[in-house]
């Protein structure tokens, strides 16, 4: 057959040689999505599966924003990429109020990637967003993971931030 015909090649390519040289390097190169920094830790297929969802989905998540935001605000500025299935505000577990995050819905694809492209970035009530792709939405994700009920980075931050709550939730229990 063609395929066993193929002989191995001499030399292990240099990115093979650099992956063997550090464990930890070599997880961050699996890990390590094209189209996001960010990796779910609840999903729960393969990388490859992880991939593929990013890929194809028509699901965003919005970060840095305001906890003052609206639903409406979101639904308009992120129309301009294309029509909007649903919008799904992040709420804090306990207080059951927006922290600071979304999911955007869209119906396209392309609208998907539109709006990654030419909004992420952009000022919204003051701050700038982060636009990320995301696997998909199931019920539960519209929660902050974090212990006191918000987002995760949140309990880390240290800074003053008078948009997401004054100072993160672990200084302000200090
Ligand atoms: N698509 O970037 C994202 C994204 N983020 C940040 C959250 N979500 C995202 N989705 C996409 N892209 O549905 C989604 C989550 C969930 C919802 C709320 O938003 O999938 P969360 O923000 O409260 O929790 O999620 P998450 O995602 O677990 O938080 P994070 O910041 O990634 O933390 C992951 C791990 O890192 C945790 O174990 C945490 O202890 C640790 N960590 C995070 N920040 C710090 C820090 N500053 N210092 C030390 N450890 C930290």
């Amino acid at each position: 057959r063609i395929g066993a015909a193929v002989p191995a090649q001499p030399f292990p390519k240099l990115g093979f040689a650099l992956l063997r040289s550090s464990g930890a390097m070599a997880s961050l190169f699996k890990e390590q999505s094209k189209l996001s920094a960010y990796r779910d830790r609840r999903f729960a297929g393969t990388q490859e599966e992880f991939e593929l969802a990013l890929s194809s989905s028509t699901t965003l998540y919005v970060g840095n924003m305001s906890f003052y935001t609206t639903e409406e605000q979101v639904y308009e500025l992120f129309s301009r990429a294309g029509e909007i299935k649903k919008i799904i505000m992040g709420l804090d577990k306990n207080t059951k109020t927006p922290c600071g995050f979304c999911f955007v819905l869209y119906y396209s694809r392309e609208d998907t990637e539109d709006a990654v492209k030419y909004i992420s970035g952009t000022i919204l009530d003051d701050r700038p967003i982060r636009v990320d792709f995301d696997w998909g939405f199931q019920e539960g994700r519209q929660w902050g993971r974090g212990r006191s009920g918000g987002q995760v980075r949140d309990e880390y931050r240290t800074d003053y931030d008078p948009g997401r709550g004054g100072y993160g939730k672990l200084v302000q229990k200090e």
